[in-house]
């Protein structure tokens, strides 16, 4: 087999807004998107590479450069990137020159066969965090990792590849960081210095180009920030799916929905989404509904509404065979699905049968795909689940000679889910005239939060898969993903009551707070562990419903800069080396201020590492400083949470569901510190877009203990706020009583 080294530039030529530098073996393009983002695309095709699901953003119009004796340099105000010319090998730097990463001297680009690699310098300090749903620790250094989107059913803590793939990471060395997107969406490998006795890092794919950009900001935030602006953030998601989710495979008919619906009400445990999995189809054709068990869908759903519950049902990508059925025959009537390399249809079996598989690759195709949700938004669904879009089917490697217009399996496969996902949305927002829909999907590629929220895939009940999942969900976040899920209770296996009870005391905190099991696994609602753990649950979703408003504006944050709300340590304490350490790697940051340690469900003390700083358990408001590990009481009824000095968290009453007004009261708890603290507090109608076109309500909070004051700034916005008061509840603060004022849109200040 042939290597393909990129040897001696022969030429360098600027273009409009891109340096091209030519060699024997590729050319390779530069372009410039800011002043922290510069992209390298290596490429053997001559076809423009300018393709790409994940970024929305455009190259800047010009850049600053110099060609030197033997290399070129790029500067913008905060990265240098240095071009050596013989051979061609990229090297970033900061402004002043520091090295961030670069090229292997002796390897750099190169190619066998397909195969385009790049190896990379390795810091003995070096850490690497990120690509998103990945098994292994906070850390990766070490290890090395697949993507290639795979139904990993029945998959252990440490299996790769999972479902989805994030090809975006986070170096971090010698005080300094930076981020690396291969936007590439062939199947591709990371290496973290895992195999290379330490000497390099490498990644790369089996085809496509080495197409990257390199984040140079300094700080995780500013990555992050720097990342959703390349590839977007996400919209507000709808405040009802922030509640409570209750969802099995699968709630069998009408009437059992309803039933389960109206136990949530009858025992007074908050709740706001139903789900109907698989088995609401007929024979498991997408867009029908089963006649026997499922007879007048919209008075169900009227039904459910009448109870404050939504609905949210599940979609495949296989389109069942069979002659009259309306999907089958338009698709293959015009041509939408995937075929074989002479025109044959592509034919996978999987839940309905022998099926087809649309190309959402195509526009015309997911505009169709994205109509068909009239069958489900017509009776009144208003979220859409996308199942099984690796894609999978029975066997579960599809053919590589399997074609999506132009593009095999081997290059569609990590984007599919990406792209169903995208058609769902597009689709079911048009339909939904105004309301947002809620996407949900289990295959994603770098960008779909602008589409979707995700959920880790088939878990287990045990412990280990619990404090597991919590880590994927902080992985994620270092993608710009914010709106996530696990399957509470864990989907195989029956979880024992004490593993059910954690789990939920967890769910608060999870972005997506969704109890979910397996075909055949033992019912999982709150009521089915006896009334000792049903009241524990019960306080756990009571707790979730408080705290709507402070993980409202903590999505409003991530639709701003794209800081996701359950942040790895990583992020603020990046420093620390105790935060990578494997005892307290799970932990967490939801939102600004509240700490959160997972703890196994057997475990009655549990030692969690508080950070620099002072600490507050939620629990008891008892202090604690920071900077060490600390052992605590950890009981079923009281997993270690902790407020940071001085945070700000707005809550309110317990309601039963997102619909109910409550008491019009807006708490606003404030635990002591020693310094000046914000908080963005923001609301909307929570249902539309009218957020988009001013509005909303948003003030800045302020804390400022010198002055002993808190104040709020005027209002933001064309909205008065949903609570008519404002409540002060003093946290740490000795003998001060509860402050209780009227809530209008101007500036206010309250002194103490
Ligand atoms: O082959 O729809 O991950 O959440 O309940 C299994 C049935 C198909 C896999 C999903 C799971 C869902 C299940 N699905």
């Amino acid at each position: 087999m042939q290597i393909d080294i990129l040897g001696n530039a022969d030429s360098v030529t600027e273009r409009d807004n891109s340096l091209l530098i030519k060699t024997a073996e590729a050319e390779a393009h530069v372009w410039v998107y800011s002043d922290t983002i510069i992209r390298i695309c290596v490429t053997r095709n001559d076809k423009e590479p300018d393709e790409s699901f994940a970024v929305i953003e455009k190259p800047l119009d010009n850049f600053t450069w110099q060609k030197l004796y033997d290399t070129i340099e790029v500067d913008t105000s905060a990265l240098k990137l240095v071009i050596d010319l013989h051979p061609l090998r990229f090297n970033f730097f900061t402004a002043d020159g520091k090295p961030l990463s670069g090229d292997d001297p002796r390897f750099g680009i190169n190619w066998q066969a397909e195969r385009v690699i790049n190896y990379r310098k390795l810091y003995p300090d070096e850490k690497f965090l990120g690509l998103g749903e990945k098994a292994g620790d906070l850390d990766r250094r070490g290890c090395n990792y697949v993507n290639w989107n795979t139904d990993a059913a029945m998959h252990t803590i440490t299996t790769d590849p999972l479902y989805k793939t994030f090809p975006f990471f986070i170096g971090l060395h010698s005080g300094l960081s930076y981020g690396l997107f291969f936007d590439n969406t062939h199947k591709s490998y990371f290496d973290f210095g895992a195999t290379t006795d330490e000497q390099m890092s490498w990644f790369g794919a089996d085809g496509g180009d080495m197409n990257y950009y390199f984040f140079g900001a300094q700080g995780l935030r500013n990555i992050i920030e720097d990342y959703t602006w390349l590839t977007g953030r996400m919209e507000m998601p709808p405040l009802w799916s922030l509640g409570y989710q209750q969802c099995r495979w699968s709630y069998m008919s009408a009437q059992e929905v309803l039933d389960v619906a109206k136990k949530f009400r009858e025992r007074n445990i908050p709740a706001d989404v139903m789900y109907c999995d698989i088995d609401y189809m007929d024979g498991y054709k997408i867009f029908t509904w089963n006649k026997k068990t499922f007879p007048d869908p919209k008075k169900m759903i009227d039904e459910l509404k009448k109870m404050d519950f939504r609905l949210v049902t599940i979609v495949d990508p296989g389109i069942k065979i069979e002659e009259g059925y309306k999907q089958y025959k338009e698709g293959v009537a015009r041509g939408y699905f995937a075929t074989y390399p002479n025109g044959e249809l592509y034919v996978g079996s999987v839940w309905p049968g022998r099926c087809h598989f649309p190309d959402f690759f195509s526009q015309e195709v997911r505009d169709w795909w994205g109509a068909a949700f009239e069958a489900l938004t017509g009776p009144g669904v208003e979220g859409f689940w996308n199942d099984m879009n690796e894609p999978a089917a029975w066997g579960q490697n599809m053919p590589w000679l399997v074609k999506f217009g132009e593009r095999f399996m081997p290059e569609a496969r990590n984007a599919y889910g990406m792209q169903m996902s995208k058609g769902t949305y597009d689709g079911t927002k048009r339909i939904l005239k105004g309301k947002r829909p809620f996407i949900l999907t289990r295959a994603a590629y770098c960008g779909i939060q602008r589409y979707s929220a995700i959920w880790t895939g088939d878990n287990a009940a045990t412990d280990e898969h619990m404090l597991f999942g919590q880590r994927l969900v902080n992985s994620l976040g270092l993608a710009g993903m914010s709106m996530i899920g696990v399957d509470i209770g864990g989907f195989m296996g029956n979880p024992t009551p004490e593993l059910m009870v954690r789990w939920n005391s967890l769910g608060p905190y999870v972005p997506m707070f969704r109890n979910h099991a397996a075909l055949g696994m033992t019912m999982r609602e709150p009521w089915q562990w006896g009334d000792k753990y049903e009241q524990i649950i019960k306080k756990d979703i009571e707790h979730r419903y408080k705290l709507l408003p402070y993980i409202y504006s903590g999505f409003y944050e991530s639709t701003q800069s794209g800081l996701p709300l359950a942040r790895t340590l990583a992020i603020d304490y990046t420093t620390d080396e105790n935060i990578f350490n494997t005892k307290f790697q799970n932990q967490f940051l939801f939102g600004d201020s509240i700490l959160v340690a997972p703890v196994i469900s057997t475990a009655e003390m549990a030692e969690v590492y508080l950070p620099f700083g002072d600490w507050y358990r939620l629990s008891s408001d008892k202090k604690f400083s920071g900077s060490q590990s600390v052992t605590v009481a950890s009981p079923l009824t009281d997993l270690p949470v902790f407020i940071k000095a001085g945070g700000i968290v707005p809550m309110q009453n317990v309601i039963q569901s997102t619909n109910e007004p409550g008491d019009g009261i807006l708490q606003i708890h404030i635990w002591n510190g020693d310094e000046v603290n914000e908080f963005i507090y923001y609301e909307d109608d929570g249902t539309t877009y009218s957020y988009q076109h001013g509005a909303y309500y948003k003030r800045l909070i302020t804390f400022d203990p010198q002055a002993k004051e808190v104040s709020l700034s005027a209002v933001e916005g064309s909205n008065t706020s949903k609570y008519s008061k404002l409540r002060l509840v003093w946290h740490g603060f000795e003998g001060l009583a509860d402050v209780e004022v009227g809530n209008g849109n101007d500036p206010l200040t309250i002194a103490y």
